[in-house]
Protein backbone atom coordinates (compact mmCIF):
# COMPACT_ATOMS: atom_id res chain seq x y z
CA UNK A 1 0.00 0.00 0.00
CA UNK A 2 1.18 4.05 -0.38
CA UNK A 3 1.33 6.52 1.55
CA UNK A 4 -1.73 8.28 0.23
CA UNK A 5 -3.76 5.54 0.22
CA UNK A 6 -2.65 4.27 3.70
CA UNK A 7 -3.59 7.88 5.19
CA UNK A 8 -7.19 7.48 3.71
CA UNK A 9 -8.29 4.75 6.93
CA UNK A 10 -7.03 8.21 9.02
CA UNK A 11 -9.51 10.44 7.39
CA UNK A 12 -12.95 8.42 7.20
CA UNK A 13 -11.85 7.52 10.71
CA UNK A 14 -11.94 11.58 11.89
CA UNK A 15 -15.29 11.83 8.93
CA UNK A 16 -16.89 9.30 11.07
CA UNK A 17 -16.72 11.58 13.85
CA UNK A 18 -19.21 14.41 14.37
CA UNK A 19 -18.06 18.03 14.37
CA UNK A 20 -17.93 18.48 17.83
CA UNK A 21 -15.60 15.83 19.01
CA UNK A 22 -13.28 17.00 20.72
CA UNK A 23 -9.77 16.37 18.83
CA UNK A 24 -6.18 17.02 20.43
CA UNK A 25 -3.03 17.49 18.08
CA UNK A 26 0.52 16.79 19.67
CA UNK A 27 3.18 17.62 17.64
CA UNK A 28 7.20 17.31 18.12
CA UNK A 29 9.05 20.05 19.38
CA UNK A 30 11.02 20.86 16.39
CA UNK A 31 10.59 22.94 13.09
CA UNK A 32 8.89 19.55 11.46
CA UNK A 33 6.65 18.88 14.85
CA UNK A 34 5.54 22.38 14.68
CA UNK A 35 5.04 22.63 10.53
CA UNK A 36 3.54 18.71 10.63
CA UNK A 37 0.94 19.80 14.05
CA UNK A 38 0.01 22.89 11.69
CA UNK A 39 -0.23 21.13 8.45
CA UNK A 40 -3.29 18.85 10.61
CA UNK A 41 -5.14 21.64 12.65
CA UNK A 42 -5.37 23.85 9.43
CA UNK A 43 -6.60 21.05 7.63
CA UNK A 44 -9.07 19.97 10.55
CA UNK A 45 -10.21 23.78 10.90
CA UNK A 46 -11.17 23.49 6.86
CA UNK A 47 -12.70 20.66 7.24
CA UNK A 48 -15.15 22.35 10.04
CA UNK A 49 -13.72 20.70 13.41
CA UNK A 50 -12.22 22.41 16.24
CA UNK A 51 -9.19 20.86 17.93
CA UNK A 52 -6.82 21.96 20.81
CA UNK A 53 -2.97 21.66 19.73
CA UNK A 54 -0.24 21.36 22.03
CA UNK A 55 4.12 20.82 20.79
CA UNK A 56 5.90 18.27 23.34
CA UNK A 57 8.71 16.96 24.13
CA UNK A 58 9.55 13.35 24.30
CA UNK A 59 8.97 13.37 27.93
CA UNK A 60 8.36 9.81 30.12
CA UNK A 61 5.14 11.44 31.11
CA UNK A 62 3.78 12.41 27.74
CA UNK A 63 0.23 9.85 27.88
CA UNK A 64 -0.04 10.16 31.34
CA UNK A 65 -0.83 13.77 30.85
CA UNK A 66 -2.95 13.55 28.07
CA UNK A 67 -4.62 11.06 29.43
CA UNK A 68 -6.12 13.18 32.05
CA UNK A 69 -7.79 14.72 29.65
CA UNK A 70 -11.14 13.92 27.81
CA UNK A 71 -10.62 13.69 24.20
CA UNK A 72 -12.33 11.68 21.54
CA UNK A 73 -9.49 11.90 19.17
CA UNK A 74 -5.21 12.19 19.67
CA UNK A 75 -3.58 12.92 16.66
CA UNK A 76 0.01 12.69 17.34
CA UNK A 77 2.64 13.90 14.53
CA UNK A 78 6.15 13.45 14.08
CA UNK A 79 5.98 12.23 17.80
CA UNK A 80 4.26 8.90 19.12
CA UNK A 81 6.36 6.37 17.84
CA UNK A 82 8.26 5.48 20.73
CA UNK A 83 4.26 5.73 22.75
CA UNK A 84 2.61 3.14 21.19
CA UNK A 85 2.12 0.73 23.82
CA UNK A 86 0.99 3.59 26.57
CA UNK A 87 -1.36 4.84 23.80
CA UNK A 88 -3.95 2.05 24.56
CA UNK A 89 -5.40 4.04 27.73
CA UNK A 90 -6.20 6.57 25.48
CA UNK A 91 -9.64 6.20 23.21
CA UNK A 92 -8.97 6.70 19.37
CA UNK A 93 -5.54 7.63 18.16
CA UNK A 94 -3.99 8.17 15.43
CA UNK A 95 0.17 8.80 14.74
CA UNK A 96 1.27 10.77 12.02
CA UNK A 97 5.24 9.44 11.62
CA UNK A 98 8.54 8.93 10.44
CA UNK A 99 11.15 8.03 13.67
CA UNK A 100 11.92 4.22 14.01
CA UNK A 101 9.66 3.01 15.92
CA UNK A 102 7.68 -1.00 16.59
CA UNK A 103 5.79 -2.21 14.24
CA UNK A 104 2.49 -3.55 16.19
CA UNK A 105 0.13 -0.75 18.10
CA UNK A 106 -2.61 -1.52 19.71
CA UNK A 107 -5.96 -1.89 18.41
CA UNK A 108 -7.13 1.99 19.21
CA UNK A 109 -4.23 3.02 17.64
CA UNK A 110 -4.27 3.73 13.63
CA UNK A 111 -0.08 3.93 13.22
CA UNK A 112 0.94 5.56 10.29
CA UNK A 113 4.52 5.72 9.81
CA UNK A 114 6.37 6.61 6.48
CA UNK A 115 8.46 3.49 7.11
CA UNK A 116 5.88 1.27 6.29
CA UNK A 117 5.12 2.55 2.58
CA UNK A 118 8.32 2.21 1.43
CA UNK A 119 9.66 5.51 2.19
CA UNK A 120 12.58 6.26 4.19
CA UNK A 121 11.77 7.91 7.23
CA UNK A 122 14.89 10.12 7.38
CA UNK A 123 15.09 11.36 4.09
CA UNK A 124 12.16 10.72 1.85
CA UNK A 125 9.43 11.73 4.27
CA UNK A 126 9.42 13.34 7.64
CA UNK A 127 6.18 14.32 9.64
CA UNK A 128 4.89 17.48 8.18
CA UNK A 129 4.89 15.31 5.16
CA UNK A 130 2.85 12.47 6.35
CA UNK A 131 0.83 15.31 8.06
CA UNK A 132 0.48 17.01 4.31
CA UNK A 133 -0.61 13.42 3.07
CA UNK A 134 -2.98 13.07 5.86
CA UNK A 135 -4.49 16.77 4.83
CA UNK A 136 -4.21 16.08 1.12
CA UNK A 137 -6.74 12.61 1.16
CA UNK A 138 -9.26 14.92 3.81
CA UNK A 139 -9.10 17.57 0.82
CA UNK A 140 -7.50 18.20 -1.99
CA UNK A 141 -7.44 21.52 -1.84
CA UNK A 142 -5.29 21.44 0.76
CA UNK A 143 -2.63 21.17 -1.97
CA UNK A 144 -0.78 24.68 -0.62
CA UNK A 145 -0.15 22.95 2.40
CA UNK A 146 2.83 21.38 0.51
CA UNK A 147 4.06 25.36 1.31
CA UNK A 148 4.30 23.88 5.56
CA UNK A 149 5.21 20.40 4.70
CA UNK A 150 8.33 21.63 2.85
CA UNK A 151 8.99 23.47 5.87
CA UNK A 152 9.38 20.74 7.88
CA UNK A 153 11.27 18.81 5.42
CA UNK A 154 13.85 21.37 5.88
CA UNK A 155 14.05 21.11 8.83
CA UNK A 156 14.56 17.71 9.28
CA UNK A 157 17.34 18.14 7.04
CA UNK A 158 15.53 15.46 4.94
CA UNK A 159 15.90 15.48 0.89
CA UNK A 160 13.27 15.78 -2.05
CA UNK A 161 13.33 12.61 -3.04
CA UNK A 162 10.77 9.72 -2.53
CA UNK A 163 7.04 11.40 -1.30
CA UNK A 164 8.76 14.55 -0.47
CA UNK A 165 9.93 15.09 -4.21
CA UNK A 166 5.74 14.92 -4.47
CA UNK A 167 5.57 17.40 -2.21
CA UNK A 168 7.64 19.65 -4.21
CA UNK A 169 5.81 18.87 -7.40
CA UNK A 170 2.33 19.20 -6.02
CA UNK A 171 3.38 22.98 -4.89
CA UNK A 172 5.14 23.78 -7.48
CA UNK A 173 2.48 22.45 -10.09
CA UNK A 174 -0.45 24.10 -8.39
CA UNK A 175 1.75 27.37 -8.05
CA UNK A 176 2.28 27.84 -4.26
CA UNK A 177 6.33 26.91 -4.40
CA UNK A 178 8.88 28.79 -6.14
CA UNK A 179 12.47 27.95 -6.77
CA UNK A 180 15.30 29.53 -7.10
CA UNK A 181 19.16 29.43 -6.97
CA UNK A 182 20.83 31.62 -5.03
CA UNK A 183 24.37 32.42 -3.37
CA UNK A 184 24.01 31.53 0.13
CA UNK A 185 26.32 34.64 1.41
CA UNK A 186 23.92 37.41 0.07
CA UNK A 187 22.40 39.97 2.32
CA UNK A 188 24.05 41.47 5.07
CA UNK A 189 27.96 43.26 4.26
CA UNK A 190 30.39 40.43 4.14
CA UNK A 191 31.83 40.83 7.45
CA UNK A 192 28.94 40.20 9.02
CA UNK A 193 27.87 37.24 6.61
CA UNK A 194 31.33 35.20 7.37
CA UNK A 195 31.38 36.15 11.26
CA UNK A 196 27.64 35.02 11.68
CA UNK A 197 27.50 31.78 9.32
CA UNK A 198 26.58 28.87 10.96
CA UNK A 199 26.49 26.78 7.65
CA UNK A 200 28.91 26.57 6.87
CA UNK A 201 30.75 27.45 10.48
CA UNK A 202 34.30 29.09 9.78
CA UNK A 203 36.48 28.70 12.59
CA UNK A 204 37.92 31.75 13.82
CA UNK A 205 36.16 34.22 11.68
CA UNK A 206 34.52 35.94 14.97
CA UNK A 207 37.46 37.47 14.61
CA UNK A 208 39.26 37.41 11.68
CA UNK A 209 36.51 38.12 8.77
CA UNK A 210 37.90 41.55 8.14
CA UNK A 211 41.10 40.44 8.43
CA UNK A 212 40.65 37.89 5.89
CA UNK A 213 39.08 39.79 3.44
CA UNK A 214 41.27 42.90 3.64
CA UNK A 215 44.02 40.27 2.78
CA UNK A 216 42.15 39.35 -0.10
CA UNK A 217 41.62 43.56 -1.34
CA UNK A 218 37.90 43.06 -0.80
CA UNK A 219 36.39 46.00 1.58
CA UNK A 220 34.67 43.92 4.37
CA UNK A 221 31.36 46.34 4.41
CA UNK A 222 30.61 45.37 0.64
CA UNK A 223 27.23 42.63 -0.06
CA UNK A 224 28.67 39.78 -1.46
CA UNK A 225 25.77 40.78 -4.87
CA UNK A 226 27.78 44.06 -4.87
CA UNK A 227 31.05 41.97 -5.78
CA UNK A 228 32.61 41.99 -9.61
CA UNK A 229 32.90 38.39 -10.72
CA UNK A 230 36.35 38.22 -10.54
CA UNK A 231 36.44 39.34 -6.84
CA UNK A 232 33.40 37.10 -6.28
CA UNK A 233 35.62 34.05 -7.68
CA UNK A 234 38.86 35.03 -5.61
CA UNK A 235 36.68 35.69 -2.29
CA UNK A 236 34.60 32.11 -2.72
CA UNK A 237 37.71 30.25 -3.48
CA UNK A 238 39.74 31.47 -0.34
CA UNK A 239 36.47 29.97 1.16
CA UNK A 240 36.53 27.11 -0.35
CA UNK A 241 40.13 26.22 0.96
CA UNK A 242 39.17 27.71 4.70
CA UNK A 243 36.85 25.34 4.94
CA UNK A 244 39.04 22.32 3.20
CA UNK A 245 41.74 23.41 5.94
CA UNK A 246 38.65 22.97 8.14
CA UNK A 247 38.25 19.35 6.85
CA UNK A 248 34.64 19.84 5.62
CA UNK A 249 33.96 18.23 2.58
CA UNK A 250 30.38 19.01 1.44
CA UNK A 251 31.12 22.62 0.32
CA UNK A 252 28.15 24.70 -1.62
CA UNK A 253 27.91 28.40 -2.21
CA UNK A 254 24.61 28.40 -4.27
CA UNK A 255 21.84 26.93 -2.46
CA UNK A 256 18.14 25.92 -4.32
CA UNK A 257 15.70 27.74 -2.27
CA UNK A 258 11.99 27.02 -2.29
CA UNK A 259 9.68 30.29 -1.46
CA UNK A 260 6.37 29.78 -0.41
CA UNK A 261 3.79 31.86 -2.04
CA UNK A 262 2.02 32.92 1.56
CA UNK A 263 5.30 32.48 3.38
CA UNK A 264 8.18 33.48 1.77
CA UNK A 265 11.84 32.19 1.77
CA UNK A 266 10.30 28.68 3.43
CA UNK A 267 14.01 28.17 4.33
CA UNK A 268 13.69 31.19 6.71
CA UNK A 269 10.82 29.78 7.73
CA UNK A 270 12.44 26.61 8.67
CA UNK A 271 15.17 28.73 10.86
CA UNK A 272 12.18 30.89 12.30
CA UNK A 273 10.51 27.67 13.62
CA UNK A 274 13.26 25.89 14.83
CA UNK A 275 14.52 28.88 16.94
CA UNK A 276 11.01 29.35 18.42
CA UNK A 277 10.59 25.42 19.19
CA UNK A 278 14.37 25.14 21.10
CA UNK A 279 14.02 28.57 22.96
CA UNK A 280 10.47 27.48 24.45
CA UNK A 281 8.03 29.52 22.32
CA UNK A 282 6.48 27.00 19.73
CA UNK A 283 3.43 29.09 20.14
CA UNK A 284 4.86 31.80 17.90
CA UNK A 285 5.96 29.10 15.37
CA UNK A 286 2.30 27.65 15.25
CA UNK A 287 1.14 31.06 14.54
CA UNK A 288 3.24 32.20 11.82
CA UNK A 289 1.98 28.59 10.14
CA UNK A 290 -1.55 29.84 10.73
CA UNK A 291 -0.78 33.00 9.02
CA UNK A 292 -0.35 35.44 11.56
CA UNK A 293 1.75 38.12 10.21
CA UNK A 294 3.23 39.88 13.35
CA UNK A 295 4.23 36.65 14.94
CA UNK A 296 7.20 36.77 11.76
CA UNK A 297 8.48 39.59 13.76
CA UNK A 298 8.31 38.51 17.00
CA UNK A 299 9.64 34.42 15.49
CA UNK A 300 12.88 37.38 14.20
CA UNK A 301 14.20 38.04 17.50
CA UNK A 302 13.99 34.61 18.60
CA UNK A 303 15.75 33.79 15.52
CA UNK A 304 18.55 36.07 16.35
CA UNK A 305 18.81 35.52 19.92
CA UNK A 306 19.18 31.64 18.80
CA UNK A 307 21.75 32.02 16.59
CA UNK A 308 23.26 33.92 19.06
CA UNK A 309 23.64 31.75 21.56
CA UNK A 310 24.76 29.00 18.90
CA UNK A 311 27.72 31.02 18.05
CA UNK A 312 29.04 31.71 21.03
CA UNK A 313 28.83 27.84 22.15
CA UNK A 314 30.80 27.43 18.94
CA UNK A 315 33.37 29.52 19.69
CA UNK A 316 33.66 27.98 22.91
CA UNK A 317 34.04 24.48 21.58
CA UNK A 318 36.84 25.56 19.13
CA UNK A 319 39.13 25.68 21.76
CA UNK A 320 37.72 22.81 23.64
CA UNK A 321 38.78 18.81 23.18
CA UNK A 322 36.02 15.87 23.24
CA UNK A 323 35.79 13.32 25.48
CA UNK A 324 36.49 9.88 23.67
CA UNK A 325 35.52 6.19 23.21
CA UNK A 326 36.30 3.37 21.02
CA UNK A 327 33.28 4.21 18.78
CA UNK A 328 31.87 7.96 19.04
CA UNK A 329 33.48 10.99 21.01
CA UNK A 330 30.72 13.14 22.96
CA UNK A 331 30.96 16.42 25.32
CA UNK A 332 28.86 18.47 28.19
CA UNK A 333 26.91 21.70 27.49
CA UNK A 334 24.44 22.87 29.85
CA UNK A 335 22.65 24.19 26.83
CA UNK A 336 20.61 21.77 26.31
CA UNK A 337 17.99 22.84 23.44
CA UNK A 338 21.18 23.37 21.59
CA UNK A 339 22.91 20.33 22.30
CA UNK A 340 21.43 18.86 18.75
CA UNK A 341 22.29 21.48 16.72
CA UNK A 342 25.77 22.03 18.27
CA UNK A 343 27.21 18.33 17.58
CA UNK A 344 25.96 18.53 14.17
CA UNK A 345 27.49 21.49 13.86
CA UNK A 346 30.88 20.09 15.22
CA UNK A 347 30.56 17.21 13.26
CA UNK A 348 30.66 19.19 10.30
CA UNK A 349 32.71 22.13 10.46
CA UNK A 350 35.03 22.19 13.84
CA UNK A 351 38.69 20.43 13.36
CA UNK A 352 39.18 19.19 16.38
CA UNK A 353 35.86 17.34 17.09
CA UNK A 354 36.34 15.84 13.59
CA UNK A 355 37.27 12.23 14.52
CA UNK A 356 35.11 10.30 11.60
CA UNK A 357 32.78 8.98 14.50
CA UNK A 358 29.39 10.05 16.07
CA UNK A 359 29.33 13.07 17.93
CA UNK A 360 27.04 12.49 21.46
CA UNK A 361 26.55 15.75 23.58
CA UNK A 362 24.86 15.63 26.98
CA UNK A 363 23.05 17.95 29.21
CA UNK A 364 22.61 17.69 33.14
CA UNK A 365 19.12 18.70 34.18
CA UNK A 366 17.26 16.37 36.38
CA UNK A 367 18.10 13.58 34.13
CA UNK A 368 20.88 13.69 31.55
CA UNK A 369 19.48 14.62 28.51
CA UNK A 370 21.56 13.12 25.32
CA UNK A 371 21.92 14.36 21.29
CA UNK A 372 23.63 12.27 18.97
CA UNK A 373 24.62 13.51 15.10
CA UNK A 374 26.27 11.19 12.65
CA UNK A 375 27.10 11.73 8.80
CA UNK A 376 25.68 9.88 5.89
CA UNK A 377 29.26 8.12 5.81
CA UNK A 378 28.76 6.72 8.93
CA UNK A 379 25.50 5.42 8.47
CA UNK A 380 27.00 3.65 5.30
CA UNK A 381 29.08 2.17 7.42
CA UNK A 382 26.67 0.31 9.66
CA UNK A 383 26.18 3.74 12.03
CA UNK A 384 22.65 4.04 13.36
CA UNK A 385 22.09 6.30 16.57
CA UNK A 386 18.10 6.15 16.92
CA UNK A 387 18.96 2.78 17.29
CA UNK A 388 21.81 2.43 19.28
CA UNK A 389 20.44 5.29 21.86
CA UNK A 390 16.89 3.63 21.88
CA UNK A 391 18.83 0.22 22.96
CA UNK A 392 21.22 1.66 24.96
CA UNK A 393 18.58 4.08 27.32
CA UNK A 394 15.95 1.44 27.51
CA UNK A 395 19.04 -1.23 29.06
CA UNK A 396 19.29 1.56 31.91
CA UNK A 397 16.00 2.36 32.17
CA UNK A 398 15.71 5.60 30.07
CA UNK A 399 14.02 6.38 26.78
CA UNK A 400 15.46 7.18 23.26
CA UNK A 401 15.24 6.80 19.60
CA UNK A 402 15.30 8.77 16.87
CA UNK A 403 16.80 8.47 12.79
CA UNK A 404 20.08 7.21 12.05
CA UNK A 405 22.12 10.12 11.77
CA UNK A 406 20.01 12.29 14.69
CA UNK A 407 19.11 10.64 17.78
CA UNK A 408 18.28 11.29 21.56
CA UNK A 409 17.77 9.80 24.74
CA UNK A 410 17.01 10.76 28.45
CA UNK A 411 18.56 8.52 30.96
CA UNK A 412 19.16 8.72 34.94
CA UNK A 413 22.60 10.38 35.75
CA UNK A 414 23.53 7.67 37.74
CA UNK A 415 23.48 6.06 34.49
CA UNK A 416 25.92 8.10 32.14
CA UNK A 417 28.98 5.62 32.48
CA UNK A 418 26.78 2.61 31.79
CA UNK A 419 24.40 4.26 29.02
CA UNK A 420 27.61 5.35 27.29
CA UNK A 421 29.29 1.72 27.67
CA UNK A 422 26.39 0.55 25.93
CA UNK A 423 26.33 3.18 22.80
CA UNK A 424 29.96 1.91 22.39
CA UNK A 425 29.13 -1.39 22.69
CA UNK A 426 26.23 -1.11 19.92
CA UNK A 427 27.77 1.36 17.85
CA UNK A 428 31.12 -1.37 17.62
MN1 LIG B 1 10.40 15.00 12.18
Amino acid sequence: MKLEEAVKYATDLLLSLPKKTKIRIIGHIDADGIASASIVAIALARAGYRFHISIKKTEPDLIKEIKKEDNDLVIFVDIGSSYLEEMRELKNVIVLEHHLGKEEAPSNVMYLNARFFGLDGSKEACGASVAYAFALALDEENVDLSQLAIVGIIGDKQQFIGYNKKIVEDGIGSGFIEERDEYILVGKSLKEALENSLEPYFTGFYKSSASFLDKLGIQPQKKFEELEDEDRRKLLSALTLKLLEQDVDEIAWRKRIYYGKNYGNLYDISSKLNACARLNEAGVGIAICLGDKKAIDVAHVIQEKYRDEIRKEMREMEKKEPYEKNNFIYFYTDKAPLAGVLAGLALKYLPNFKKDKPILALSYNEFIDVSARADDKMVENGVNLGEALKLAAEKVGGIGGGHPVAAGAKIRKDKEEEFLEEVDKLLK
